[in-house]
């Protein structure tokens, strides 16, 4: 169909539909609200225009007067108000009698005043998100007009379908500074994500500021070179790190908890930890032939994996203890993925170990430092999660499992009856083509990606509750989230890039009901949608 069919058939439909039955599909927001009834009229926001809030709902008043400040050049007056509508505002309040699940809202948009109700406060976040999208972009000329912009008159009835809607960023690979981390977790709450998977450690740096071993920054957070863009067996000669203070930490996590969004932070555990081990070389297999610890200059899977030792434990926990103290999230990270068995089945002490312990091989003894770790969280009321390899040896009783080698680690886990987050390379790599390799990098080196093909209509058609688990073992699956592994993202802009605006639709299938999702229709909300993305100066890649 073309614009100009488009158009007529839009002309026609709103002739001869009546108000009220005008599609969920029509109304521009994604992820697609459960329930949108369009009517007729109009909001004005204008410069002149009231928040009104109950005292739950405080924190998001700010931050929609925030919103509304950057597009209408003036912060609107704040009042409180009992959340009836009222001329000329925007009354929010919480609910939690409405029967809508957590997160969920109403939002009523009229001539009359818009009225926003959340079963909490995050409800009443993500309506303004809603309300957000359906206004014009930030820049445009509408909000300059006498009455302000107009937002068409809709109620909109709205709830989140899985509870974890994450995104993975590697900052190990490449620093990023604070002020992109916030960036970011703008974007993702515009698009009502929850999960910040924050990796923080890796073979190429460590970037989390522990206090007791200081030696992780002040050596871990560095590398003598990179590889550049366009050739990965290069090396650029120059010195790259950074690290986050704990004070920044804490920062962040304030920032995404007013957007609702959990920080998960991910300490690897006993693999990728070339960085570590390069800081503090006794936390290695320190006997064997050849052990020379070094922040990698290169990309890839190294042999560097911790040591058995109590001594290495001891380490583990007081950097664990200290990331608790930073990081309130429920769930802390400890990877587990791609730990290579090489250095354990030479060394002395690893092999004494797995003995002393009665292991029977090198994943076992994988299983045994998992489980000891879980403890040490355990013990502070946290849960532990960690990719799929964690599986390996046996898994820890209460371990929740990160699958990305495909789905079958998390359909394994799910059906012991525990936790499981979907991340498939196939659907949810964010750091792969999204579009011709070839195409992707005549436009320059700087497209490099690490490989793969994932443009954005199989990123929106996965769904992650497998077909062969039972209802009962589906609700085993917390969710689903993207990952942006760093190698080939030196930028926030690349970054970007590579997420957006795929995590869009990835968070169309973690908010929506399934019976909402439709690709041609997605396309056509992401076109407007990309109308925000622009005005912010936002380059994504491809809309289809
Ligand atoms: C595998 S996924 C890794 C990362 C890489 C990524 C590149 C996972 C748990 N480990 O270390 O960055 O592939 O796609």
């Amino acid at each position: 169909m073309n614009s100009f069919s488009r158009g007529v058939l839009f002309a026609i439909s709103s002739l001869v539909i009546p108000a009220g039955a005008v599609q969920a599909q029509s109304v521009p927001v994604i992820p697609a609200p459960m329930k949108a009834e369009a009517s007729t009229g109009a909001f004005r926001i204008g410069k002149s225009v009231v928040i009104r809030h109950d005292r739950a709902s405080a924190s998001e008043a700010q931050l929609l007067g925030g919103l509304l400040k950057t597009r209408l050049g003036v912060t609107p007056k704040m009042t409180s108000g009992n959340g009836s509508l009222k001329a000329n505002s925007i009354s929010l309040k919480v609910d939690a009698t409405l029967a809508l699940k957590d997160g969920g809202y109403r939002m009523t948009i009229g001539p009359d005043g818009i009225l926003i109700t959340g079963k909490d406060t995050a409800g009443v976040f993500y309506a303004m998100q809603s309300l957000i999208q359906l206004a014009p972009p930030a820049g445009d000329a509408r909000w300059a007009m006498p009455d302000g912009a107009a937002v068409s008159s809709v109620r909109i009835d709205d709830e989140p379908t899985f509870g974890w809607r994450g995104i993975q960023l590697d900052v190990g690979r490449w620093f990023l500074p604070v002020e992109d981390i916030k960036k970011l977790l703008d974007w993702m709450a515009f698009h009502k994500l929850n999960v910040f998977h924050w990796h923080l450690t890796e073979d190429q740096g460590w970037r989390f500021e522990s206090k007791k071993y200081p030696k992780l920054t002040e050596i871990g957070a560095w590398r003598a070179s990179s590889p550049p863009y366009g050739n990965r067996n290069a090396s650029d000669g120059k010195k790259h790190g950074g690290f986050y203070t704990q004070q920044q930490c804490r920062d962040v996590v304030a920032f995404a908890a007013k957007r609702h969004i959990t920080v998960v932070p991910e300490i690897e555990i006993p693999g990728h930890s070339s960085a570590a081990i390069a800081s503090y070389p006794y936390l290695g297999n320190d006997d064997i032939p050849g052990f020379a610890p070094t922040v990698m200059n290169q990309w890839g899977v190294q042999s560097n994996v911790l040591a058995p030792k109590e001594e290495t434990f001891k380490y583990i926990e007081d950097v664990l203890d200290e990331v608790c103290k930073v990081f309130p999230s429920k769930f802390i990270h400890i990877g587990g993925d791609e730990a290579p068995k090489t250095q354990w089945k030479k060394s002395p002490f690893a092999q004494g170990v797995m003995k002393r312990e009665g292991l029977k091989d090198e994943e076992e003894l994988q299983s045994y430092i998992i489980k000891r770790v879980e403890g040490m969280l355990t013990k502070r009321g946290r849960r532990l999660i960690g990719w799929d390899e964690i599986r390996e040896g046996g898994l820890s009783p209460n371990a929740t499992v990160q699958a990305w080698r495909g789905e079958q680690g998390g359909i394994d886990t799910a059906r012991e009856g525990k936790d499981v987050v979907m991340s498939p390379t196939s659907h949810m790599y964010f750091d792969y083509y999204q579009a011709d390799p070839k195409s992707e990098l005549a436009k320059g080196p700087e497209f490099e990606c690490i490989g793969g093909f994932l443009p954005l209509e199989q990123v929106y058609s996965y769904y992650p509750l497998p077909t062969v688990l039972n209802a009962q073992e589906q609700k085993k699956i917390l969710g689903l989230e993207g990952q942006i592994w760093g190698e080939y993202v030196k930028s926030y802009e690349k970054a970007m890039y590579l997420g957006f605006p795929r995590a869009a639709a990835m968070a169309e299938t973690g908010w929506s009901p399934k019976s909402r999702k439709n690709y041609a229709d997605f396309t056509e909300r992401l076109a407007k949608v990309n109308e925000h993305y622009k005005a912010a100066g936002l380059k994504v890649g491809p809309l289809k």
